[in-house]
């Protein structure tokens, strides 16, 4: 069996999608799914010019030697554009393997281990109550966990992840209006003295039951995260996520000794040799490396075995920016894996997106039920996919009030 050409596709409704196709000479294909949030091109570059050119005669059975060959091959490892490159092809590679053997991917990892995966809704709000009529859409149609985000009072400008007005909705992420990121003005001091309290409130309202998360998104030093951590043990957080740059794998050992608030850290991560500490040396309690720039399915679910042996249970990164395919792996990852933990998932079910890449992949009352199709159970039109073209955007950027920079 061999691969006898693959095509990369850019583009998609309100995102950048880089999806890969592989084509086979008995007709079967595979897709994989290679967004790199606002890098797109890149990935998709480093798949026309290097890696397709390598794909084609290769036979796409041997997903474990393709993998080692562009990994080991490129001699320069690691890094989000290539690994999120490998991983488009490593998905679309298990994904004809699945539809070779006409089992959905969840039998090929070990069968489910589960019925429903549960997944946590991003609520936002430009302030505490704007917050909590999120929160309560979100739990009346069904949702378990939510991850909570809010505006901080006396903030020069509107913080990560938050709408500018009471009631707006969407992605705060991506500013399309062109390469030239906006700024926004961040600072450490008014956040710990507001988010504590907001987060107490919140438990107060829903009660024991809802599992509230909330993200940090690196902003924290070792010492501020350590003291946030332990202040806000009293709300029973489902986790903190990155409260810390996480480059730095010991600033974790400050946080786990003075608080139990449950940690989750990885979706900046694309290699096991950026967490390996962390879950070896039990410093975090989820992981959430996703499988598209964590190198696909393969080196993905070594780490969720590592992680297993270690209490770390995974929570795979599932911002509005994985399309559905990279979604797909990861479903049937979670529908295994004995020790999920929960997924993101962002309701991307527009009309235009499900045209696009149409699955029976199905999220009821907060928990996903993964598809029984074969590989991983999702299709791409092509013909949908000629309507849309890239689009530059970008990540606003992050400045302390006298302009120094900080991290987004
Ligand atoms: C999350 C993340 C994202 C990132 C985004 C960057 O927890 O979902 O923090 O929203 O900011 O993926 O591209
Ligand atoms: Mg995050």
């Amino acid at each position: 069996m061999k691969i006898t050409d693959a095509k990369v596709f850019v583009g998609g409704p309100g995102k950048n999608y880089v999806t890969l196709k592989i084509m086979t000479d008995q007709g079967v294909f595979g897709l994989g799914d290679a967004t790199l949030n606002n890098r797109e091109t890149l990935p998709a570059a480093y798949l026309r010019d290097y890696l397709v050119p390598n794909l084609i005669g290769m036979d796409p059975r041997n997903s474990e030697d393709i993998w080692q060959f562009f990994y080991r091959g490129a001699y320069f490892r690691r890094g989000p554009i290539a690994m999120a490159a490998f991983g488009a092809i490593d998905m679309a590679l298990w994904d004809i393997k699945g539809k070779l053997a006409n089992m959905p991917l969840y039998q090929l990892f070990g069968g489910k281990s589960r019925d429903g995966a549960m997944v946590y809704a991003h609520a936002t709000g430009a302030d505490l109550p704007d917050l909590m009529d999120s929160v309560a859409r979100y739990v009346d149609q069904g949702y378990k966990a939510v991850r909570v985000q809010c505006g901080i009072p006396a903030m020069p400008t509107t913080g990560y992840a938050v709408p500018e007005k009471t009631g707006g909705q969407g992605d705060f992420i991506t500013d399309f209006s062109g390469i030239r990121p906006k700024i926004e003005i961040w600072d450490t001091d008014r956040y710990l003295r507001f988010m504590p309290t907001a987060l107490a409130e919140i438990r107060d309202r829903f009660g024991p039951e809802l599992k509230i998360l909330h993200d940090v998104h690196h902003r924290l030093t070792p010492r501020e995260a350590a003291a946030f951590a332990k202040e806000v043990e009293p709300v029973g957080l489902f986790w903190l996520e990155d409260p810390t740059p996480a480059e730095d794998q010991d600033a974790l050992r400050l946080i786990r000794h003075h608080s139990t608030t449950p940690i989750a850290i990885g979706e900046v991560f694309n290699s096991v040799w950026d967490c390996n500490r962390l879950i070896e040396d039990e410093l975090i309690d989820f992981i959430r490396i996703a499988v598209t720039y964590g190198g696909g399915i393969t080196p993905v679910k070594r780490i969720v075995d590592l992680a297993g042996l270690h209490h770390v249970r995974t929570g795979f990164h599932g911002a509005p920016s994985h399309s559905p395919i990279s979604m797909a792996a990861q479903h049937h990852l979670n529908a295994w894996a004995p020790n999920f933990g929960i997924q993101e998932y962002l309701v991307l079910g527009t009309p235009e997106c499900d045209a696009l890449f149409p699955s029976d992949h199905a999220m009821h009352d907060g928990m996903m039920q993964v598809s029984d199709a074969p590989g991983l159970g999702v299709d791409f039109d092509e013909s949908e996919a000629a309507r849309y073209d890239y689009k530059p955007g970008s990540h606003p950027v992050v400045r302390l009030e006298d302009g120094t920079m900080w991290h987004y």
